[in-house]
C-alpha cells in the first residue's frame, strides 16, 4: 500500500526546530519534544523523537489521536523540487537509537481533524510500539512558524 500527496515546497518551509517537554518514558521507550503544527485545516502534523534505551529493536506499528480521523506516519522527500510525502506502514527504532520525525522529514499525519489545532492547545496522542506497546503522550500545538526558545 503506497499513496502519495504532493505538496508545493511553500507549505513545507520553513524547517523549525522543536522547544523540548519533559519526556515520557515507558518500557524503555522515551518519547521526547512532542509538537503539533496549528493548523487551520482538516490536517496537520505531529512531531517528536523517539529513543530506544532497551536492548531490542522495537516498532512504531499505529499511531492514533481522538481528535484526528485517521493518524499516519508520513515520511517526505525532496523529488524534482517538489516535497512528497509518503505513508509509512511501520517505522522501526533501533535498539539504542533514536528516530526524530520533525519537519521536513518524518513525521506524523493528523488527517480529518474535528476541529482546528490552535496555539495553547494539545494533542493526546497514542503511539502504539510492536514491545513496548501503547504509549500515550500529549503534544503542545505551536505556530508553523515556532523556531525554538
Ligand atoms: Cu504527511
Amino acid at each position: 500500500m503506497f499513496r502519495r500527496v504532493v505538496l508545493s515546497l511553500a507549505l513545507i518551509a520553513p524547517l523549525l526546530a522543536a522547544c523540548g517537554e519533559s519526556p515520557t518514558e515507558t518500557g524503555g521507550i522515551e518519547l521526547r519534544d512532542a509538537w503539533a503544527r496549528a493548523s487551520a485545516t482538516q490536517t496537520s502534523a505531529a512531531y517528536l523523537t523517539i529513543e530506544n534505551k532497551t536492548g531490542e529493536d522495537d516498532v512504531l506499528i499505529e499511531a492514533r489521536s481522538p481528535v484526528a480521523e485517521r493518524v499516519e506516519v508520513h515520511d517526505m522527500t525532496m523529488e524534482d523540487m517538489v516535497m512528497r510525502m509518503r505513508k509509512l506502514d511501520t517505522l522501526p527504532v533501533a535498539a539504542g537509537e533514536s528516530v526524530e520525525l520533525a519537519p521536513g522529514g518524518k513525521h506524523i499525519m493528523l488527517i480529518g481533524l474535528a476541529g482546528p489545532l490552535e496555539e495553547g492547545a494539545s494533542v493526546p496522542l497514542t503511539l502504539v510500539f510492536e514491545k513496548a506497546g501503547e504509549i500515550v503522550i500529549e503534544a503542545p500545538v505551536r505556530a508553523a512558524g515556532h523556531s525554538g526558545h
